[in-house]
């Protein structure tokens, strides 16, 4: 058995920010239908397209283990059939812009009216106030939220990260409170309302920054390496580098090979329990007990020149040659992983993590697979669905028609075409 298993979702999302979401759910053990425009289906379908006339691999990484119907919910028949899903399903969710649901006829008044024990569950890019109308997409939301702000150098600009802090964090924070919600709904017998807006996710991950915000009113951020370079701080967190965001001083140092390989590299902490191994390692068993080296607070003032002697060692070593030293003596460090190397790696496969995946138009592609392990909940990674592909099986087997009745429908141009075949 599976956690989800007897939930069904409508999945009404599109692009990253909420099929991350529903894809987890589904992993999970859901039953996750999702509604597509006919003959458009999600636009990331058609993306960053790497075999022609094939799903792209930006909707089949996102939308694993769902099943499809083409549905157009701006016609009678197909608000008919959207409206069966509804009374049908626990939970809806989707990531439309502001108001799109509520065009179509379906506000959540008329959803709760529909069935009340259903939970909708939203991704917006801002919450109410004075931003909450807006478009919004990864990047905006990294930027609103506080990340590109204080991403990158002191003396460079603004910086976007490669990991998909706003759109797939949010999915994270949405499934959260999609499962919340249906816990709750165990006591209550009713749904509600869950919105997750990209802008808050996005803080919520910066949660140390505006913690530093607020500490710069009683000083300098002695842990940040322009406090030891004696360039005064301004009124906002400002860009750290690969500073660490923590108690423990970091940083990424050059490996053996950094000169041609641009991810010769490896993090690097100091954490205090381990300093003694550090000053063994380097070479410089002095700092142990030097002064202004052997406690903590006194080498917040000289953590670019350590972090640069660090560096004169790790140089001698390849990243994997530093973790191999550095492991055995808890000093916590880090080699930077490329994706080639992330995708090769027999671990990740061996736990799931990367799977590869079988695709009738693709063949054989590689995938993320599910991060969150239950000991009693397996998963098993199935492939994205083609556009329609249960369109019939849904209709017949989770809403009910038949005969005449499904005809109709299938009929009315709701459903997109040749359906009918399948349908037989
Ligand atoms: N049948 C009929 N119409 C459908 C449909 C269906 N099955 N599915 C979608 N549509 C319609 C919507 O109702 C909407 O119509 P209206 O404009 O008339 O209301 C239209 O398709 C377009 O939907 P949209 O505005 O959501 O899509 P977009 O491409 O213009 O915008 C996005 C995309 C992501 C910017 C926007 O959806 C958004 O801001 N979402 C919330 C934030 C979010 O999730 N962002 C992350 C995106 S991933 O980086």
């Amino acid at each position: 058995m599976k956690a989800l298993e007897g939930i069904k979702i409508l999945d009404f999302t599109h692009v990253q920010s909420g099929p991350t979401c529903t894809q987890l759910l589904a992993w999970l053990g859901a039953d996750v239908i999702k509604v597509e425009r006919p003959g458009v289906g999600d636009a990331t379908r058609k993306q960053l397209v790497d075999v022609p006339g094939a799903d792209s691999l930006y909707f089949t990484m996102l939308n694993h283990n769902k099943r499809s119907i083409e549905l157009n919910s701006k016609n009678d028949t197909g608000k008919e059939v959207l409206t069966k899903l509804i009374e049908t399903c626990d939970v809806l969710v989707e990531n439309f812009a502001p108001g799109a649901l509520d065009r179509m006829g379906f506000s959540w008044e008329r959803i709760q009216e529909i069935n009340p024990r259903i939970i909708m569950a939203s991704v917006k890019g801002f919450g109410p106030g004075k931003y909450e109308d807006c478009k919004v997409y990864e990047n905006v939301a990294q930027c609103a939220g506080g990340s590109a702000s204080t991403t990158g150098f002191l003396d460079g600009p603004p910086l976007v990260t490669g990991a998909q802090i706003g759109d797939s964090g949010t999915g994270l924070h949405l499934a959260l409170g999609i499962v919340t919600a249906l816990y709750q709904r165990e006591q209550t017998g009713r749904g509600q309302k869950v919105l997750a807006p990209m802008q808050d996710g996005v803080l919520n991950l910066c949660r140390v920054k505006l913690r530093d915000q607020q500490r710069l009113e009683a000083g300098p951020l002695n842990e940040y390496s322009q406090f030891g370079e004696g360039i005064p701080f301004g009124d906002a967190t400002p860009r750290a580098g690969n500073d660490s965001g923590g108690g423990q001083p970091g940083k990424i140092l050059k490996c053996k090979g950094w000169e041609d390989d641009p991810n010769a590299y490896t993090y690097f902490i100091i954490q205090a329990a381990v300093w003694e191994h550090v000053c063994d390692v380097i070479g410089e068993p002095g700092w142990k007990t030097a002064e202004g080296y052997a406690k903590p607070p006194e080498r917040l003032d000289k953590l670019t020149a350590i972090f640069d002697r660090i560096e004169e060692w790790t140089k001698t070593k390849t990243k994997y040659e530093v973790m191999e030293i550095c492991n055995p003596l808890n000093i916590p460090v880090g080699p930077i992983l490329s994706m080639k190397e992330i995708m090769e790696d027999d671990g990740l496969r061996k736990t799931g993590t990367i799977v590869d995946v079988e695709h009738p138009e693709r063949g054989t592609y590689v995938s993320v697979g599910c991060p969150i392990k239950l000991s009693d909940s397996p998963v098993e990674v199935t492939r994205s669905p083609l556009l329609g592909e249960h369109t019939a099986e849904i209709l017949q087997q989770v809403l009910g028609y038949d005969g005449e009745d499904l005809a109709r429908v299938l009929d009315s141009g709701a459903v997109g075409d040749s359906k009918k075949v399948a349908a037989e």
